[in-house]
């Protein structure tokens, strides 16, 4: 039987009882979230139950909530995820540990919860087995074991407290002996507990904790693709990118400008994964089912080898870009043609979805005429001129220029559906966004920066896109002034976003810069502020600038 109740036969403050119950708590949390991401680097990186917590939590997380964490921590919203996960779970572990000094079963009750939530998480992803909940379950019960281990010598007096009466004869001395016995008779009045019991037990659980979470995380790296992809050879492009025209980036020109081309490290990241997807790509294939005549399934190698293989400058956004917002970006894709997958699948009269799915059950539902008659919509595997990197969705992803990213560019891509809008919805739908996500014409403002420029000759520069019908002008007011032409860089092609700049001579003070675009379809941007829930922003990009 378990002795429930924690008796301490202290006489001093509570505090440091106290505080040990709570260390206690913390480190039995840290043994149990090392032990299962051990297990979870043998059976897999979505089994670790901080993953599949953290994945549930995203996926449950109210709109206006997840809205606020991407406005507010931007790309480094996983990063705030997972703090904010650790820093909930210490202070409900310290919970525990002092409440299981009035009864251990409690200590005990809310290591399972732990454990059972975790276990739920996991195997409640798309993708999750039963398989998957064993790190939650078996990380419980080593945080158990470690509880009870560490609430034991709380609740005993030291053995040789001569205050505690019942004190076992004082062992034969040696070094440690007497340190710890210098140490009891200084604190001789706070010490009614086994100190050295409790810091011994205390240690070896700190020490279990660090040595199966850095186990874990070395054993979680060896699902890392980065190898592969480095082995990876891309095939040459039988229709290479349009030249590009030359002095085409204007950022070499104006310093702060948007450069032409995102470099990989530097391109904006959205998903809703909190770990990148590892796609191997040996295992790597596309079915493409459905509503089509032909069932097709696709190797990485059969895409690498079509004698299709395009090469396209096209720029991404995502429809929760805010107004002069950074989550946009342009790359030089190597790919094949959607469009004659799909033929060869041949879609069936009345398919109007086209539903992907990437690893991790994530769905993504594109209009199939956007996947016909999209000049460019491809399925890519590379990206400025390296296999696409794992965070873009490795091996390969989709594209469809002219539609924001949450209803067209699928990444880890693994499944394609030829369905209807009636019969699926998927992901950020489901979550009320809209059901089609056309790219609205949009322009920003670069530089000069909001504050630290000098007065003098300087340069208003910014980009502006409006897939897929091209930029056809570009104005900026400056204070009340009149709408000014700006200069626009010469032209890549309609899919690509445009640089811009206009001189400006500057007094000392603050001005505000405004900039609107014009689209070669005769569309003018529009002031109609809107937000990005649910179809995207809108409205033109100010700028309050302070000139020395
Ligand atoms: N598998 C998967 N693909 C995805 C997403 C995702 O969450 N999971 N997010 C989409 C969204 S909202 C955008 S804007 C783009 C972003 O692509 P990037 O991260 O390469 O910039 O990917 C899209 N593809
Ligand atoms: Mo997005």
């Amino acid at each position: 039987m378990i002795d429930t109740e924690v008796r301490p036969a202290q006489t001093g403050s509570r505090w440091p009882l106290r505080l040990r119950a709570a260390l206690a708590g913390v480190l039995a949390a840290a043994v149990s979230l090392g032990v299962a991401e051990l297990l979870a680097g043998l059976i897999g990186p979505n089994s670790s139950p901080v993953v599949a917590v953290g994945s549930a939590f995203i996926d449950a997380t109210p709109r206006p909530l997840k809205d606020f964490a991407i406005a507010t921590f931007g790309e480094n919203d996983k990063i705030a995820l997972v703090v904010g996960t650790l820093s909930l779970i210490v202070l409900f572990a310290v919970a525990l540990g002092l409440l299981s000094l009035r009864d251990r079963r409690i200590g005990v009750a809310g290591i399972a919860l732990f454990g059972a939530v975790g276990a739920l998480a996991a195997i409640s992803r798309p993708t999750g087995t039963v398989l998957d909940t064993i790190p939650a379950v078996v990380g419980a019960v080593a945080g158990v074991v470690a509880l009870l281990a560490m609430l034991a010598p709380l609740s005993r007096p030291a053995p040789d407290d001569s205050s505690a009466g019942a004190a076992a004869p004082r062992p034969p001395g040696g070094l440690a002996e007497s340190v710890r016995t210098a140490f009891v008779r200084h604190n001789r009045k706070s010490t009614a507990l086994d100190r050295r019991g409790f810091f011994i037990v205390g240690g070896i659980a700190a020490g279990v904790a660090a040595v199966t979470g850095g186990a874990g995380t070395l054993l979680q790296r060896r699902f890392s693709v980065d190898a592969a992809r480095e082995a990876l050879t891309l095939p040459a492009a039988a229709d290479p990118a349009a030249a590009i025209p030359s002095a085409a980036d204007l950022s070499t020109q104006v310093p702060g400008l948007t450069p032409l081309y995102t470099p990989n490290a530097d391109f904006y990241r959205v998903d809703v994964n909190i770990t990148v997807p590892q796609v191997s790509p040996e295992d790597w294939a596309l079915r493409i089912h459905g509503r089509v005549r032909n069932e097709l399934t696709f190797t990485l190698d059969d895409l690498i080898a079509r004698p299709d293989v395009i090469e396209r400058d096209i720029t991404m956004t995502c429809v929760s870009n805010t107004v002069g917002g950074d989550l946009v970006g342009a790359a030089r894709w190597l790919g094949v043609p959607l469009a004659s997958l799909l033929a060869e699948a041949g879609v069936e009269d009345g398919a109007d979805q086209v539903l992907t799915t990437a690893v991790d059950g994530f769905t993504i539902g594109t209009p199939t005429r956007d996947c016909l008659d999209t000049p460019n919509a491809m399925l890519a595997f590379a990206m400025n001129g390296q296999p696409l990197p794992a965070e873009h969705g490795f091996p390969v992803r989709m594209l469809v220029p002219g539609l924001y990213g949450y209803v067209s560019a699928t990444k880890w891509l693994v499944d394609m559906e030829l369905t209807t809008f009636e019969d699926a919805v998927p992901y950020w739908v489901q979550r009320e966004w809209a059901v089609e996500g056309p790219i609205k014409i949009s322009s920003r403002i670069d530089v000069p920066a909001s504050v630290g420029t000098k007065a003098g000759d300087l340069t208003i520069a910014g980009v502006a896109w409006a897939q897929t019908r091209g930029i056809a002008a570009v104005e900026v007011r400056i204070d009340g002034g009149d709408w000014q032409r700006a200069e626009l860089a010469p032209e890549t092609n309609v899919q690509m976003w445009r640089q811009w700049r206009l001189p400006w001579r500057a007094t000392a003070g603050q001005h505000t810069l405004t900039v609107r675009a014009t689209g070669q379809d005769g569309e003018a941007q529009t002031d109609d502020r809107a937000d990005a829930f649910p179809a995207g922003a809108s409205g033109w990009h100010t700028l309050q600038v302070f000139i020395q």
